[in-house]
């Protein structure tokens, strides 16, 4: 795989407001488990996870994703955790990428992990994707929280924020395809690409 075709990002996001979920449709849409491997929550295997659908420990997967431009591209993909005591798993993430999909659940809006997850990604200088999710929930107030990421800064002003449900999978593709557009390919020597990988797999 070139340099070029090999995104590295993570999806950060307040608590439960969505991530492994999402990590589980980009792997079922890219086909990295098959349909008769698939189950909910793919990524979140310890036990103390599924005891309390919360995510402990990042997690990192290769995806192979066909884009519509015919390029078949690497996304490596970080899962991190939302709670604020495992944020250190989030600064160790985001030192392995150079995206990061900032997820909002908007039935919540923006909330103190968000703030404080886009705070780590922009110190690691990382490309920031918006995206609104559970826009299938009745309670989504989808304007509501549009107009609360704007406001955290100039740079999401104009940009374009995405509208998904990781639940049903609508919007997901759009959010495949930004990710080969919008995220730099890793910089640096294939070396220091192989010591990136390398740490985000630890
Ligand atoms: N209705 C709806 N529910 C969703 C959607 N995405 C996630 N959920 C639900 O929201 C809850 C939390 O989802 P997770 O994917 O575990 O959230 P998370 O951000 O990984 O949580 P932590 O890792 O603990 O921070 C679960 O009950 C999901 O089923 C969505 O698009 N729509
Ligand atoms: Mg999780």
């Amino acid at each position: 795989m070139k340099q070029n075709q090999i995104r590295n990002f993570a999806i950060i996001a307040h608590i439960d407001h969505g991530k492994s979920t999402l990590a589980d449709r980009i792997m079922e849409q890219t086909q990295t488990v098959s349909e008769r491997e698939s189950k909910a929550q793919l990524l979140d295997d310890m036990q103390v996870e599924q005891a309390h659908g919360v995510t402990v420990k990042s997690r990192t997967v290769r995806n192979f994703y066909q884009a519509d431009n015919g390029i078949e591209y690497e996304y490596n993909l970080i899962d991190t955790p939302g709670h604020v005591d495992f944020s250190y798993e989030v600064s160790k993430s985001l030192a392995a990428s150079d995206g990061a999909i900032l997820l909002v659940d908007a039935t919540q809006g923006v909330q103190a992990q968000t703030v404080a997850n886009l705070r780590l990604a922009r110190e690691n200088h990382l490309t920031i994707l918006p995206v609104i999710n559970k826009i299938d929930n009745a309670a989504a107030e989808i304007e509501k929280t549009e107009r609360e990421i704007r406001a955290l800064g100039a740079e999401f002003s104009k940009a374009k924020i995405f509208h998904i449900s990781a639940k049903t999978g609508q919007g997901v593709h759009e959010v495949l395809e930004a990710i080969h557009q919008v995220f730099p390919a890793p910089t640096g020597s294939v070396l220091m690409a192989a010591v990136k990988c390398r740490k985000m797999a630890i």
